[in-house]
């Protein structure tokens, strides 16, 4: 938990400033935007002039989180514009759900030449210090709760849409309430934003029930790839280009689909292998026993966590699967 010490400290920071602006992680997940969604909407409220900007493409199913459209890096704004302050002139930097320079792609560049305030909430254990003040807590399931904990200290209204943000925010990064990062905390931050205003039921169609046709269809190819080795216990699937130009599917409709395969109840490791526009091979690693997926990422030059981890490895598929099957060998074999 955060002390009241450093909650006031952030508290003080944001009532001096007057532009500030938001941002998170790449590839934003629901804990990422519902906390940028829930952030943006309460500083607004207190009077701020508050800029959310999103470091790569905020996927479909978050975007009925913002009233607004967020800009995207890279998109709507150039680097180059950021730096110059062509975009925003900011007087606090604020960055929620990472603390890590290589989560911020270019921004980064940024953030060194940047001389205002930077103000930081996360939950992640991994740490650069990138804030000024810094509001962290790794035993927090979700950044949502941290966001939560802070709004209830500054006394800051939460309305039924800011809500909704928290709720989303604590829901998708715990799978739902399943993944064994869900406590007591977790399901009272979510029971108390229901008296709030959140609707889970709309939420769950919101994100679960939500597939267009395509992603549906891309979905269903991938199963039908599906390979079990060493009894059962590592799972691989694929896409090929074709693939996403038969279904009429995006890159972006792979977001944890990976996950699905989870279900088979032998299976600790799974790896789906993408082919990109490039012909390298997007390979996504999941694990939920005693193998270490960030391992076999970061000899590849990959990255993640110890459960879910991803790499690029050079073209064709086969030779990509051929090579994970013998690290994922090493480790369960
Ligand atoms: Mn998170």
């Amino acid at each position: 938990m955060i002390n009241s010490n450093d909650f006031q400290k952030a508290v003080d920071l944001i009532k001096k400033s007057k532009n500030i602006l938001i941002t998170t992680h790449t590839k934003p997940d629901g804990d990422a935007c519902g906390c940028v969604a829930a952030m943006s909407e309460t500083l607004a409220a207190i009077g701020k002039n508050v800029k959310p900007l999103l470091l790569t493409d905020l996927p479909d199913w978050y975007a009925f989180l913002f009233a607004q459209r967020p800009a995207i890096l890279g998109r709507d704004v150039t680097i180059e514009q950021l730096k110059q302050g062509q975009f925003f002139n900011p007087d606090l930097i604020l960055i929620v759900d990472t603390n890590s320079h290589n989560q911020l792609d270019t921004f980064d560049e940024y953030l060194k030449q940047n001389n205002k305030p930077i103000l930081v909430i996360d939950h992640h254990v991994t740490s650069d210090n990138l804030g000024d003040i810094e509001l962290i807590d790794a035993s927090a399931a979700a950044n949502g709760l941290i966001v939560l904990d802070f709004f209830r200290y500054a006394g800051w209204k939460i309305t039924p849409a800011i809500a909704q943000s928290l709720f989303v925010a604590i829901a998708t990064d715990t799978g739902w309430f399943h993944f064994c990062n869900v406590d007591g905390r977790t399901h009272k931050g979510a029971a108390d934003l229901i008296d709030c205003g959140a609707v889970p039921n709309q939420i769950y169609h919101q994100l679960y029930q939500s597939f267009s046709p395509q992603r549906f269809k891309l979905m269903v190819t991938m199963s039908g790839t599906i390979e079990l080795h060493f009894d059962g216990r590592f799972a691989t699937q694929y896409l090929r280009q074709a693939d996403f130009e038969r279904t009429g599917a995006s890159y972006m409709d792979t977001e944890n689909l990976i996950d699905e395969c989870q279900r088979i109840n032998s299976v600790e490791v799974a790896a789906l292998f993408v082919e990109l526009k490039d012909g390298r091979i997007k390979c996504s690693l999941r694990s939920r026993g005693s193998a270490d997926v960030r391992q076999i990422a970061q000899k590849y030059g990959g990255g993640g966590h110890t459960m879910a981890a991803g790499l690029h490895l050079p073209g064709p598929i086969e030779n990509a699967m051929q090579i994970i099957k013998s690290q994922v060998q090493n480790q369960i074999g």
